[in-house]
């Protein structure tokens, strides 16, 4: 599908989102009637094979990583092939877009000058290769710094008053700890020529602008560094992690910030407008909470590689368990959310041992049991889970509540899409979820494609569930509207911006007697997974 001028030979004015997510980059461009009019992406495993990335990251043991020049190189293919499309980059009048949230890019001195200098002639990837300090990226899969989530905690005075500043406890992921574990480990690595840290979100933007870009405040608030209700660095926390760290991160901004004139180089070699506009990139959760247009009351549920739930929230009440951010589209609200590592690609896993192939064969196997599934629950964590923490598999059965080491396919995909969404439930009511008839789920991830596992998640909600139609890219979607929104003069409300968007796709509805079912079951599945989570 490629973006067209409008029939009379006027110009259309169009808006593109990216989303650097973990496992492709993707785009999105909306003309001004909001409709998608374009979507590319491009696969890191499939169409950058050389990088031997599986699921678009390198696992060694607990540390898990991207290469930050693979990141670079899809962006030169996918604009190559826009370019291939004919697609009409003079009509963009802004863009923005997102990245996966917490990974980290490190960028050697002297690299801003390269970014300035870039020539047409040459390729992003190959002007940029001895840029990074640090050639292989954390990502938010990154499991491998327990001890300085450890020590940031002690020295902030404990989980809690960490959370009540930065919106969460101390976790693995988050980039202050990525940061303090290269800083600790600075005379094996070159962590001491880096001029500059960016998240993916502000190192794409960079790309863009053709120069350091500022972090967001919403992507920012998922660094443990960051200070949600001042809206600055929290200086206890960054000294805790690295020196010279206020530097190194530069000024945190607002998410609408426009930031500056699209770089020389997408002008010369795309043939992009001189005066197009690039917005602060954010986080892919913040990002999908404007593309999916949330609004107070509302819930989203993102079903991608990894599984979240995000929620509109007013004043923050940060918990030990799930995080708050600055709201992307409101510096003044905030969004809560949880983050679950087992996802999507969990549910492939538990597919693909079950001996099916295919979704549709998954669905088949899930409708020869029946909601609640007789009782039989499991929590499956082939990854390490960190809401709450935990590995490994547990099967309790219906009939006497023994635990069992197996059950037959059929009972074992439901025991997986019932537990992950009874998991949901149970974790959101604590982080202040109030279920009630109003409430509307919206789903978005590659998994909003699944009418009966959102079958599922209307039943335990007692929500009605809606997919906004067209694509399941509500991230790159947000970019979009961001960029288009933050164009508006006088401070105009992000609702306002969005009001042509197309109206959500109501496609599954709650049904009484199987809620009813999964009322009985939620807190035979919170003790399950309490003693659980005990033992680890
Ligand atoms: P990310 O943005 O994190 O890279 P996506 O949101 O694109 O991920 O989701 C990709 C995932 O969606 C894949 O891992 C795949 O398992 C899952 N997926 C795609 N289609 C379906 C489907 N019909 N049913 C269940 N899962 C699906
Ligand atoms: C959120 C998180 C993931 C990443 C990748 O805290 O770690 O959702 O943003 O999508």
């Amino acid at each position: 599908m490629a973006a067209n001028k409008k029939a009379t030979g006027q110009s259309e004015q169009l808006y593109l989102g990216f989303d650097f997510s973990t496992q492709q980059l993707k785009v999105v461009c909306l003309d001004t009637s909001l409709q998608i009019t374009a979507e590319f992406s491009i696969n890191f495993d499939e169409d950058l094979p050389e990088y031997g990335t599986d699921g678009g990251v390198n696992k060694d043991g607990l540390t898990v990583t991207a290469p930050t020049l693979m990141w670079i190189k899809a962006l030169d293919l996918l604009l190559e092939r826009m370019k291939a499309e004919s697609f009409p980059f003079e009509c963009v009048v802004s863009l923005s877009g997102c990245g996966q949230q917490h990974g980290s890019v490190y960028w050697r001195r002297g690299s801003e000058g390269a970014l300035r200098g870039l020539r047409k002639e040459e390729t992003l990837c190959t002007q940029l290769q001895d840029c990074f300090s640090v050639s292989e990226s954390p990502v938010w899969m990154d499991d491998s710094t327990r001890s300085q989530c450890q020590r940031l905690e002690h020295e902030c005075g404990g989980g809690q008053i960490l959370a009540d500043k930065t919106g969460s406890r101390a976790y693995e992921r988050f980039t202050g700890n990525q940061i303090a574990k290269l800083y600790e480990n600075r005379d094996t690595n070159d962590f001491n020529s880096t001029e500059r840290i960016s998240l993916v979100s502000s190192f794409a933007a960079s790309l863009f602008r053709g120069c350091y870009a500022n972090i967001d405040f919403s992507d920012g608030s998922g660094m443990n560094l960051f200070d949600i209700n001042t809206k600055d660095w929290w200086d206890t926390a960054l000294k805790s992690c690295g020196d010279n760290l206020r530097a190194l991160l530069g000024p945190p901004v607002p998410s609408n910030t426009v930031l500056g004139n699209i770089s020389g180089y997408f002008v010369d070699k795309y043939g992009f407008s001189p005066d197009c506009k690039v917005v602060a990139f954010t986080g892919d959760n913040p990002s999908s909470l404007a593309g999916m247009r949330l609004e107070q009351g509302d819930v989203v549920v993102s079903l991608g590689t990894s599984d979240t739930l995000f929620m509109w929230i007013e004043q923050p009440r940060p918990q030990l368990m799930g995080h708050v951010f600055v709201n992307p589209v409101d510096k003044d609200a905030y969004m809560a959310m949880l983050c679950y590592k087992n996802g999507s690609r969990t549910r492939e896993k538990i597919r693909d041992d079950c001996g099916v192939t295919s979704w549709e064969e998954f669905n088949q196997m899930l409708d020869k049991t029946p909601p609640g599934n007789n009782g039989n629950i499991g929590i499956y964590f082939s990854e390490p889970e960190i809401t709450p923490y935990g590995q490994g598999t547990i099967r309790m059965s219906g009939g006497d509540g023994t635990l069992c080491t197996e059950f037959p396919p059929e009972i074992e995909v439901r025991a997986l899409v019932e537990g992950q969404f009874l998991a949901k439930l149970n974790h959101a009511t604590k982080l202040g979820y109030h279920m009630t008839r109003a409430t509307r789920v919206l789903a978005t991830g590659g998994a909003s494609a699944n009418t009966n596992i959102l079958q599922i998640i209307a039943d335990v909600f007692n929500s009605d569930v809606y997919v906004i139609g067209g694509t399941a890219n509500s991230a790159c979607v947000g970019g979009a509207y961001r960029a288009k929104h933050s164009l508006m003069s006088g401070g105009s409300a992000f609702r306002d911006a969005v009001q042509e968007s197309p109206a959500y796709e109501l496609v599954a509805k709650p049904r009484e007697e199987a809620h009813k079912v999964y009322m009985n079951l939620l807190e035979k599945y919170a003790k399950l997974e309490e003693s659980f989570s005990a033992k680890h």
